[in-house]
């Protein structure tokens, strides 16, 4: 799905409302993952060890602003190239990160659900189903790259 000038400036925006609330929204993430798929809290390294999400958390709050930020860049590079083009090595970890890990395809659902809910959550009254095909947009083309970097490494 190609994507337009106006999608592009949406995920702009609402990038820049998750970015100044960014303990709240990395909460409100996780939270939905734990929520529909509650046996992929043991993958996460600063999870593993509580039972409940830790508030404040920096790293976090690192990890799941990676997620959203690499999922903007994604929605530029479709528009402005018409493909994802995260740098080569970025993709090599990330893949064989993920496959080492243990992450599966329905992981990926779980993900991209809980992404978009997180942004409907924190941006509010700004939300559209224009904003939720961009960002939407973007992730499954991340995503799928993901994925391939997976298989190359299995
Ligand atoms: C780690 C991005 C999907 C689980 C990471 C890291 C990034 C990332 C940037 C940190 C890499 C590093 O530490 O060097 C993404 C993106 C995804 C995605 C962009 C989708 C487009 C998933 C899915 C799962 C998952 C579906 C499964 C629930 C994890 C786990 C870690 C991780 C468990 C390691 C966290 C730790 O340090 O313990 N991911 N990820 N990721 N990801 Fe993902
Ligand atoms: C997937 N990969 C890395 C970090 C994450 C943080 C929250 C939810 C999903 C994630």
């Amino acid at each position: 799905m190609a994507l337009t000038e106006k999608q592009e400036v949406l995920v702009k925006e609402s990038w820049e409302i998750l970015q100044q609330n960014v303990p709240e929204y990395s909460i409100r993430f996780y939270q939905r993952i734990m929520e529909v798929a509650p046996e992929a809290k043991n993958l996460f390294s600063f999870l593993r060890d509580s039972d409940e999400i830790p508030q404040n958390n920096p790293n976090l709050q690192a990890h799941a602003t990676k997620v959203f930020k690499l999922t903007c860049e994604s929605v530029i590079q479709l528009r402005e190239r018409g493909a994802v083009t995260i740098e080569d090595s970025t993709m090599k970890h990330l893949g064989s990160l993920h496959l080492k890990i243990g992450v599966t395809d329905r992981h990926f659902d779980v993900v991209r659900d809980a992404l978009l809910r997180t942004i409907e959550g924190t941006v509010g009254e700004k939300w559209s189903k224009e904003m939720e095909g961009a960002w939407g947009t973007g992730y499954d083309q991340l995503a799928a790259a993901i994925q391939a970097a997976m298989k190359d490494g299995a």
